[in-house]
């Protein structure tokens, strides 16, 4: 009797597996293929300083996604002039789910890229550029 069900529990348990397996897969396939409903992955809708903006002394570094984020495997590596690392790895507490935000030390006037690894919740990871310029105040006036 016991030999039987342990038997009978098998194919029932490789069933369960496959079904589990086809989920999972097509899950991936509906992330991927760009159905409406499954764009998950982290797009960036807006930050600040904007893209190609030219700004005077940003104070902060914010990027907002469609997405909420595991902020813990996101990066933003930030290049100033002369293609100078500035470091910015401290992100501010409190910030919404799927926003990134930095304090920014003193920048110096030129081009800044920042650039942005970011890990969605659906475990997607995407990148992309940020680029700003910063502009010397008007002569006469402190930063
Ligand atoms: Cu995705």
């Amino acid at each position: 009797m016991v030999g039987a069900m342990s038997a009978d529990r098998r194919p029932r348990a490789a069933w369960w597996l496959k079904g589990a397996a086809a989920a999972v897969l097509s899950m991936i396939w509906a992330c991927s293929s760009g159905l409406p409903e499954a764009q998950a992955h982290a797009i960036i809708l807006e930050s600040s300083p904007q893209h190609a903006e030219s700004v005077t002394s940003p104070k902060k570094l914010v990027l907002r996604f469609n997405s909420r984020l595991k902020k813990p495997l996101c990066s933003v590596q930030l290049v100033g002039p002369r293609q100078r690392t500035i470091v910015i790895f401290r992100q501010e507490p409190g910030t919404p789910p799927d926003t990134l935000a930095y304090p920014l030390p003193r920048l110096e006037p030129g081009a800044h890229q920042a650039k942005w690894k970011v890990m969605a919740v659906d475990g997607h990871l995407t990148e992309g550029i940020v680029r700003f310029t910063v502009v010397a105040p008007p002569s006469g006036q402190k930063q």
